[in-house]
């Protein structure tokens, strides 16, 4: 297999100064970090700075007035995190794969004298690993918690766990405060969010993590135009695990958007073109590339995780739909389920192909802590280890069924690299001609410039490589649309919207 360019900043965390010793801490100053996590060489770097978390600036909208709050992202690459001021308050998220950069963080700042909240996707699924490094566990919903566990470091009465519930109606939480993350770093800092939860709980899936009560809830379609308006970026990212999930919400979302005339993408599931007047309704509100997780083309694989999904054979037709409308697909897939064998990867590149996909993202299948699937495996004496940070969907960490560890690791690589070629990227190419210009532009520089994306994050100029592109597109869009308007009939073939869909 080729060796993949990876540079040490992308690599490896910056080294933490052991011989800093902060004079004073800094009452009532609170510090959010998103710790760095090593890059896959085999996808995009230009994924990391497509569009912010929205974890940690959820939560910040939630800090009492009288407390100052900043917010460090460590895969910026600016180097270590800020000490000066020194917080008396560190915040973290804590996922699988960064959990051990986490810990780092909060012995470092710890020892120090500040205090360490930890929350997200990891306090839920291990609370018993991450409570050492904490004072503060803060469990489940974070935005009802942060404004309580702030008030209770300045009583003196900090608790050490705290519980947020995913079943109280949101649309009362405060807007994310955007406005710290640096808006010159990311293509859009513009991630929105309009409902929590999925109809489906698939087995891999995090959602299906024990004790992750989280119905499907929605907020007021107003609250999201007026938070998209408020933006001021021309796209919008719907962070939303399913945004497809109650398509008659979905519809009114987009109506209300309508008017907006900006550009966004979504995570949806394939069964939105079950009705393809809703396709069209997601087309004229400004959608022009979806995320869908169509996770495998063998049918016993889904049924085995408990997807409700449409038939593989119905994939192509239903792609289709979205291709009518402008839509573009970035296709995510998942290798290594109980029925793939050695053709698996090659069958799947052939598809996209095929299929003509503008984008495709692979992963190995990962058993979370707490899902059915972790335990599965774990009954089966097929996990290989509990290196979180090879729990990356990047790395195997079990045994497959029906072929070797090295062989599903070297399958992985090789669908990147030929979905990443000049051969694959020209046989994808939108069948109208005049949308081809722009495909190729957004292809060359997301898929075949990793070189160019480290420079660009380092430097802070990912929102000045896309700008050109996007304002490109938005055009390509509206025009489109106005045709789109026009027809009774979905007809007009893809106008060729050329920015990345979904995360
Ligand atoms: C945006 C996003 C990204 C972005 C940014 C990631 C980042 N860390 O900065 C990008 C595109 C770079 C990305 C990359 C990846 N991602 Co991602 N990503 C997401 C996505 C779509 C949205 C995250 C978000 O904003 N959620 C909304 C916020 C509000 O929810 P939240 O994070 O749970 O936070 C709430 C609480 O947990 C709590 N909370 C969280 N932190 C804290 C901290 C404190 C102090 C407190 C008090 C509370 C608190 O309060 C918050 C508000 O309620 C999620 C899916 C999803 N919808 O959540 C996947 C998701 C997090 N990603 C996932 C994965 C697997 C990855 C990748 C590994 C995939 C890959 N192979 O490329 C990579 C690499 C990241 C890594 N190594 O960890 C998985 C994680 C699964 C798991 N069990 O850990 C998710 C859940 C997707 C999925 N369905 O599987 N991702
Ligand atoms: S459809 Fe996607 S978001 Fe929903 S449960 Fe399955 S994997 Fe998770």
């Amino acid at each position: 297999m080729q060796r993949l360019w990876l540079p040490r900043a992308m690599r490896i965390a910056p080294a933490l100064d052991e011989s800093i010793r902060p004079d004073i801490v800094r009452p009532r100053y609170a510090l959010l970090i998103n710790p760095f996590y090593p890059k896959d060489p085999h996808a995009s770097f230009g994924k990391h700075v497509l569009t912010p978390s929205l974890a940690l600036t959820s939560i910040a909208a939630s800090t009492p007035e009288n407390w100052q709050v900043q917010y460090w992202d460590e895969n910026l690459l600016q180097g270590p995190p800020p000490w000066q001021p020194f917080p008396e308050v560190v915040g973290i998220t804590v996922h699988l794969t960064f959990a051990e950069r986490a810990y780092a963080l909060a012995r470092w700042y710890r020892e120090r004298g500040s205090k360490i909240v930890c929350g997200g996707l990891h306090v839920l699924s291990c609370p018993e690993e991450v409570r050492p490094h904490c004072d503060a566990l803060a469990m489940g919903e974070g935005v009802q918690l942060w404004g309580r566990v702030l008030r209770d470091v300045e009583a003196g009465t900090l608790q050490p766990v705290y519980r947020g519930d995913y079943r109280h109606p949101y649309r009362d939480d405060p807007p994310p405060r955007r406005d710290l993350v640096p808006d010159d770093s990311f293509l859009t800092t513009a991630s929105l969010i309009a409902t929590r939860g999925c109809h489906n709980r698939c087995g891999f899936c995090y959602l299906s993590t024990d004790g992750l009560q989280m119905p499907y809830l929605t907020r007021d379609v107003e609250q999201i135009v007026d938070e998209f308006r408020a933006t001021g970026q021309p796209y919008g990212v719907f962070i939303d695990n399913n945004l497809g999930s109650k398509p008659e919400y979905l519809r009114r979302l987009c109506r209300a958007m309508r008017p907006l005339e900006k550009i966004w993408s979504a995570a949806v599931t394939l069964d939105v073109t079950d009705d393809p007047s809703l396709v069209r309704e997601m087309a004229l509100a400004g959608c022009t590339g979806v995320f869908v997780g169509f996770e495998s083309l063998q049918d016993e694989n889904i049924v085995a995780a408990h997807k409700k999904s449409p038939r593989a054979e119905e994939y192509a037709r239903r792609v289709e739909v979205l291709h009518e409308n402008g839509i573009q697909v970035n296709g995510s897939f998942v290798l290594g389920f109980d029925h793939d064998r050695p053709d698996v990867f090659a069958r799947t590149a052939e598809w996209i192909e095929r299929n003509r996909l503008e984008c495709a993202t692979f992963h190995i299948l990962t058993p979370y802590p707490g899902t059915p699937l972790f335990k599965q495996m774990e009954a089966e004496g097929r996990l290989l280890h509990r290196d979180w940070s090879l729990y990356d969907t990047g790395h195997v960490v079990f045994r497959p069924r029906h072929m070797t560890p090295e062989q599903l690791a070297d399958g992985y690589a090789w669908c990147y690299q030929r979905l990443f070629s000049h051969k694959s990227i020209w046989r994808r190419r939108p069948r109208e001609a005049r949308a081809v210009l722009p495909y190729l532009a957004m292809s060359y520089l997301y898929k075949r410039s990793n070189w160019l994306w480290y420079h660009l994050i380092r430097h802070r100029l990912t929102a000045t490589a896309w700008r050109g592109l996007v304002e490109w597109t938005r055009g390509r869009h509206l025009r489109f649309r106005a045709r789109l308007q026009m027809e009774t009939v979905p007809g007009i073939r893809v106008s060729g919207v050329i920015v990345p869909a979904g995360v």
